[in-house]
């Protein structure tokens, strides 16, 4: 037995506190491993992320006080805590992440800790630069009003050739879709090599924009070490491309800002893929969410990000679906019911959500009752596995955004869409695994 006490973890908690101002609050699900109590527990989070250790100190200054975290409001299984603004570095969202999101994972006190959602004060969030185009900003340079841009994967997803790949996003793009993106891991190999595949593409979108008259582009995956995506996003750049793609998690968040700042130099938008995401976000006592995903990338300055689709083959449900959409795409965010914190997001842009995974025609009026029209929706397998062939599975697609947006249904659309037709008897509305 020790006859000293040798903790000080209750010293980050007062349930009398009221955040200041300029105080960042994060919202944690957590729970106390056998043995410890509630107090304990959410003394330790705020202790570890913030200045404390295991033990009491010998020395410790009077001002350290102002730099604690303070644990401030406890509802069940949720805690509230607020961290003083000098904490946190100006403009370093890595930092961030290393203190609310990293050694408080795997204390031994928890049994489960979960990052759901985090306020971010205006004094942090004035020094990043957010998106650079807006989705207003991509509307304009895509030349589209209002209904969702769409776009799609060639599938399989890896293996085809630079030239097989070109021709699948020119039919593709000949369907009446506004993208073709690359999926996650295809980078530069060497059956696909990057710079042949820019160069295909770029012919082949020359040409689908002259014989459309639309505006034509491509999510085209730069995904690599930071200086190679970098001269990867000059390529496109110089080949007239406006987007590129990184999967953002993967690369992690200073390659994201590095490529930020040279893409919007270039007057270019960056695709997010979230490759990786559900490792962390799909467990849903422990990790952290896509919501708070979703507000760390649009402060860093993605253009869009996928947001799940609710009703397509990978996990993430219709709440969780809404409340990403809304953090990317409002100025405002207000914490509807359940356990979310309020956003203002002041000088930072919005980004699209993108829906995606799992989507054919069928689906296309359930996801968007769900995001209405400001989304990207990616509808690939649901386009090439069409009984007609890519191009025709863009038509079904673009025929069935349509009807949602006369307010039809599908089958009545059908009657003057044989596109959309034989799409409906191939996978009706089935919601896919
Ligand atoms: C879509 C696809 C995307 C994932 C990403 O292909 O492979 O990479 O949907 O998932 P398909 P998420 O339309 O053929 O399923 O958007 O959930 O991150
Ligand atoms: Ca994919």
């Amino acid at each position: 037995m020790c006859a000293n006490k040798v903790e000080w973890y209750e010293k980050f908690v007062d349930f009398s506190y009221k955040p200041a101002k300029d105080d960042l609050v994060c919202l944690f699900y957590f729970e106390p491993d056998i043995g410890i109590s509630v107090k304990e527990a959410i003394g330790r989070i705020a202790s570890e992320s913030s200045t404390g250790t295991w033990t009491t100190l010998f020395k410790m200054p009077p001002r350290m006080k102002k730099l604690q975290a303070t644990a401030f409001h406890v509802d069940e299984n949720y805690v509230k805590v607020a961290y003083p603004l000098a904490l946190w570095e100006e403009g370093n969202a890595p930092q961030l992440l290393s203190g609310i999101a990293g050694n408080i994972f795997g204390m031994k006190a928890l049994r489960n800790l979960r990052l759901i959602d985090i306020m971010l004060p205006q004094a942090y969030i004035k020094h990043f630069k957010g998106p650079h185009h807006g989705m207003e900003g991509i509307r304009k340079m895509m030349g589209i009003k209002k209904r969702p841009l769409t776009g799609a994967v060639p599938k399989p997803k890896i293996g085809f050739s630079a030239a097989e790949h070109a021709q699948i996003g020119y039919e593709t793009w000949m369907g009446g879709f506004d993208f073709v993106k690359d999926d996650e891991n295809l980078t530069s190999t060497s059956f696909n090599r990057f710079e042949e595949r820019v160069k295909l593409m770029t012919k082949l979108r020359d040409k689908a924009e002259k014989e459309t008259g639309e505006v034509k582009s491509a999510f085209i995956n730069i995904t690599a070490e930071t200086e190679e995506m970098k001269k990867r996003a000059k390529m496109l750049h110089e080949y007239g491309w406006n987007y590129c793609m990184i999967d953002v998690v993967v690369t992690g968040h200073s390659s994201v800002m590095t490529l930020r700042d040279y893409t919007a130099d270039m007057n270019m938008a960056i695709h997010a893929h979230r490759a990786m995401h559900a490792t962390f976000d799909r467990n849903p006592k422990h990790g952290l969410t896509m919501q708070f995903l979703a507000k760390m990338m649009r402060l860093i300055g993605v253009s869009q990000i996928h947001s799940g689709t609710a009703v397509g083959k990978l996990v993430g449900d219709k709440r969780e679906v809404t409340t990403v959409a809304d953090t990317l795409r409002y100025r405002k965010v207000k914490a509807l019911g359940g356990h979310l914190l309020d956003q203002d997001w002041k000088h930072i842009k919005s980004a699209f959500p993108v829906s995606s995974g799992g989507l054919h025609p069928g689906l296309v009026p359930n996801v968007l009752d769900i995001y209405g029209e400001d989304l990207i929706l990616l509808v690939s397998g649901g386009i090439h596995g069409h009984p007609k062939g890519t191009r025709a599975g863009a038509m079904a697609t673009m025929a069935a955004i349509e009807a949602w947006q006369d307010g039809e249904t599908l089958n009545e659309k059908a009657k003057t869409s044989k596109e959309l037709a034989l799409a409906l008897e191939k996978w009706g509305h089935m919601k896919t695994k």
